[in-house]
């Protein structure tokens, strides 16, 4: 093991993390057999299925295709009792949000938007890897940052196998596999760790269980696609400005199907209706017991 200290501008990065292992290239069954088997993360930096996106892709290019949709966006306020489940904090037109984005650094994010239902001509310029497992084809997300956003520390709801494309500029990632959760000031009832840590540059003092921590980091360019494996944790911070899309396959280790179902049918059901009763006294009490749980088990 070693420490990394990793130069993105100002970025410094004392958490102990390894590299994410990096590959030209790589066939189905290797992939299979090193990567998805033992559920390690992945970055490949030359995929390249013939996909139109690969040269299409970029800033411009999303603006004038979707340019007058108008897009929910997120920044990183924390949750609050009154926010419902994954609600945008702001709404606007694509085409103002990728000049915004251009222009100037925004705390402004798309998440989770579908291609799919938005705009549907973007399928023709992508199509469905064969990574050695079935991949939904109706959940094509695309995420995009301006520079200094991040997306919180989480895991996904469904536990999936993600792969992640990412276009334009880069993107700092961080990772940790589901078995460091003790570790991480997992905030209770939710798929988030306590939104006070800044993964990019921890403050051990005062979260000391971090330290024991194990996880990997890599800074994702254009072009290059990212593995993360079923119920990773990820903290992603835009470096410049830029875009990915998330391919996604259903958890297949038993546990973790369990836990998917299990969060999608009572966990985020149940958090609303606590925060209804009980309001931010709810999100207090959850964002305490998450200090507590971890110092005492971590
Ligand atoms: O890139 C982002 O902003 C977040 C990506 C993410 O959370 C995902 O692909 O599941
Ligand atoms: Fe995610």
């Amino acid at each position: 093991m070693w420490i990394l200290t990793f130069d993105v501008e100002l970025t410094q990065i004392p958490l102990k993390l390894f590299d994410i292992p990096r590959v030209k290239t790589i066939s189905k069954e290797d992939f299979v057999r090193l990567y998805l088997k033992p559920q390690k993360p992945l970055i490949i930096e030359e995929f390249d299925e013939g996909w139109a996106a690969h040269s299409k892709w970029n800033l411009e290019y999303m603006k004038k295709m979707a340019g007058d949709k108008i897009v929910p966006l997120y920044d990183d306020r924390p949750v609050q009792h009154d926010d419902g489940f994954n609600e945008p904090h702001a709404k606007m037109k694509m085409s103002a949000y990728i000049d915004l984005l251009q222009s100037e650094p925004t705390r402004f994010r798309i998440f989770l938007w579908n291609i799919l239902k938005e705009v549907p001509d973007l399928q023709k310029d992508f199509s469905y890897p064969n990574f050695g497992i079935r991949l939904l084809k109706s959940l094509p997300m695309l995420f995009f940052g301006g520079k200094d956003s991040f997306t919180f520390m989480h895991h996904d709801i469904d536990f999936a196998n993600i792969f992640h494309f990412h276009f334009e500029g880069e993107k700092l990632c961080i990772l940790f596999p589901h078995s460091e959760t003790k570790y991480l000031y997992r905030i209770p009832h939710s798929l988030i760790t306590h939104e006070s840590i800044d993964f990019a540059n921890p403050d051990y003092e005062k979260w000391p269980a971090l330290q024991k921590a194990q996880g990997y980091s890599s800074v994702l360019k254009n072009g290059e696609v990212l593995y993360m494996p079923e119920g990773y944790w990820h903290y992603m911070k835009y470096l410049t400005p830029g875009f990915s899309m998330s391919l996604r396959a259903l958890a297949r280790k038993p546990s973790h199907f369990l836990k998917a179902t299990y969060n999608i049918l009572v966990m985020r059901h149940f958090d609303v209706l606590m925060r209804k009763l009980k309001g931010q006294k709810w999100i207090d009490h959850k964002n305490q017991q998450a200090i507590e749980r971890t110092n005492r088990l971590g």
